[in-house]
């Protein structure tokens, strides 16, 4: 059995964070585990508004001894970190466990919740994870933050982000720019190995139920990371599977409406 592990936040609501990953994992036949990082829950008494709750430096070490002491793994990603500590003792367990296929999944937003989370801790993901990340996987909100541009709209600004992240030590970058390029009439990534670039496309799917796509995306990716694929074979593998998981999404509640990872076990995909 191919292991796999998430180091991420809990999403009560169940479409992203640790949730999000398991499910991907679980759809690409693999064995997953979950240190939790913070729990997030939502209040429907007052507009979904998230509140998280983080969990100590104890509760945390004890679950990664679990996981890279206990099990090891075949490939690892992070996602909401939330605390200090949490970026520090994800550092200190990729790094001393060489954990080669590591996905850095810089969540610095959630979808809904507007604002940014902890910015504080911005700094310390790129110093601290960009230079053990096999590939990182930001939005255009984190890819500005990540690389001190100011907004990202255009493709060129993508492949200057990432330049700029590579820099910082991260092996390959893959931005999502999805539906929100400027103009945008496909759904367009970027790849980057260093390299050379590579437009990562699908159609644009008309839905506003997206949440979790970020977390199912580096899941994904991870997945596809631990049974052996090169890495932009896992990032075009895991393109397939979140357009499917997408156009399966659907409405949790007035609220939110996360993608389905279980529409990966029907047919069709997207050709080209
Ligand atoms: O989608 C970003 C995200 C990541 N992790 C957790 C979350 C969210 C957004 O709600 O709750 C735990």
């Amino acid at each position: 059995m191919i292991k796999v592990a998430t180091i991420a936040g809990s999403d009560a609501s169940g479409g992203a964070g640790l949730e999000a990953d398991l499910k991907t994992f679980e759809e690409y036949g693999l064995y997953g585990m979950a240190a939790v990082t913070v729990i997030a829950a939502m209040d429907p008494e007052n507009n979904w508004s998230h509140k998280v709750f983080p969990l100590d430096e104890a509760a945390l070490r004890a679950q990664m001894e679990t996981i890279f002491k206990g099990a090891g793994v075949e490939a690892a990603k992070s996602g909401m970190l939330g605390t200090f500590h949490a970026v520090e003792l994800t550092r200190e367990y990729i790094e001393s466990f060489h954990v080669k296929n590591y996905v850095l999944d810089p969540v610095m937003v959630c979808k809904g919740a507007g604002e940014a989370l902890n910015p504080e801790l911005n700094t310390a993901i790129a110093e601290k994870l960009l230079p053990l990340a096999q590939i990182v996987t930001p939005n255009l909100f984190e890819a500005a933050q990540l690389s001190g541009l100011k907004d990202i709209v255009f493709l060129e600004q993508m492949k200057e982000a990432a330049r700029i992240i590579a820099d910082k030590g991260a092996k390959h970058v893959f931005i999502k720019g999805g539906s929100k390029l400027a103009g945008a009439v496909r759904a367009i990534d970027l790849f980057y190995d260093g390299k050379n670039f590579e437009s990562v496309e699908s159609p644009l799917l008309k839905t506003i139920w997206t949440h979790g796509a970020g977390c199912t995306t580096a899941a994904a990716i991870t997945s596809g990371l631990a049974q052996g694929l090169s890495v932009y074979d896992a990032v075009l593998t895991a393109k397939q599977f979140i357009f499917k998981s997408l156009e399966a999404g659907f409405p949790l509640n007035k609220w939110v409406g996360p993608g389905n990872p279980s529409s990966w076990r029907k047919d069709t995909v997207f050709k080209g």
